[in-house]
């Protein structure tokens, strides 16, 4: 029987790249006798992606303008919309290989996995130019740390295709808006899901910019708190750590008043003074991170609850 198939393109300024892909998919899924559901294209472009999209038939989604892992969750819940046995979710700007379209499909079909990602690091020579050595490293950070959070030997984070069966995205919750690739695997392995990371070739960006490198501090800033709140360790880190720093502010302040007895203008001019003041300081920022990291959770838990 034919198997029904809905397509999530994410898209930022792909009007040079859209039609080609959304083309390519149409006649990749003639060849493996796939029937399109939809196609649902999650926007936040500025030049004509939109149009070009509405125009080939796509429903575009409008992408909320916070990044990439907040139009993915809108996308992906909007294909919900339509019955399909399959979603399958893929970069526009033309990286991946369409043609690998089968690899990603097959598993899923045959139920063999919910979730299957693609990694351009599991073989050599996927990747078909010289990968910047800085995208290469944050990628082995986040994979590290997705590995120990997972426990699944995964070799990539941030692969541009992915299929998934309609329950995972149905039970997909993300907190961060920007940490949707990470988020979206820690969340479909938490709820019991299969996933199979297979390998899969990665083009040059031939136009427009990377999402990655313009926004390293930016994504450290979002992420962080994130993972830290995922992998449950604020409560064991950061709350003991916090304290541990304001303990030994007082113990500086007590020392501190004790040498000086309690001479306010000479505990002024002591250099220790000004470490009580950072140890505090110190003390206090991580505490508080600890205490929005739990914030987090409970919005999290509260999430889960409703589903
Ligand atoms: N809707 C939406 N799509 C985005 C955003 N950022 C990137 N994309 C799309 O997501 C895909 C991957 O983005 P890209 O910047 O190439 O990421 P990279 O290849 O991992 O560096 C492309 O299809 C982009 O058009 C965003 O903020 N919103
Ligand atoms: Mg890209």
């Amino acid at each position: 029987m034919t198997k029904k198939i809905t397509f999530v393109l994410p898209t930022r300024d792909e009007e040079k790249t859209i039609q080609k892909v959304m083309e390519e998919l149409q006649s990749e899924c003639r060849d493996l006798n796939l029937a399109i559901q939809q196609i649902i294209v999650a926007d936040d472009s500025h030049d004509h992606t939109r149009d070009i999209a509405k125009e080939l038939g796509a429903t575009v989604v409008i992408g909320g303008g916070q990044g990439l892992g907040q139009a993915m969750y809108r996308g992906l819940k909007a294909a919900l919309r339509f019955e399909s046995d399959l979603i399958v979710s893929l970069d526009t700007d033309g990286q991946v290989d369409i043609k690998e379209l089968k690899k990603f499909v097959d598993p899923v079909l045959n139920d063999s996995a919910d979730l299957v990602l693609g990694s351009r690091f599991k073989e050599k020579g996927k990747v078909g130019y010289d990968y910047p050595f800085i995208n290469r490293s944050g990628i082995r950070i986040l994979v590290f740390i997705l590995r120990k959070l997972t426990g699944l030997p995964l070799t990539d984070s941030h692969g541009g295709f992915r299929a998934m069966k309609p329950t995972v995205v149905k039970e997909l919750e993300l907190i961060g808006t920007h940490t949707y690739v990470q988020e979206c695997i820690i969340d479909a392995v938490e709820k019991g899901f299969r996933v199979k990371e297979i390998s899969s070739a990665w083009h040059k960006r031939n136009h427009g910019k990377s999402r990655i490198v313009r926004s390293i501090p930016k994504y450290v800033f979002y992420t962080l708190p994130i993972l830290i709140l995922r992998a449950g360790q604020h409560i064991r880190f950061l709350y003991p750590l916090g304290m541990f720093f304001i303990m030994l502010s007082i113990l500086d302040f007590l020392w501190v008043s004790y040498d000086t007895g309690l001479h306010f203008r000479e505990m002024l001019d002591r250099q220790s003074f000004h470490l009580i003041l950072l140890l505090f300081m110190i003390g206090l920022n991580l505490f508080f991170f600890g205490f929005t990291i739990e914030l987090l959770g409970n919005i999290k838990r509260r999430l889960s609850v409703k589903i």
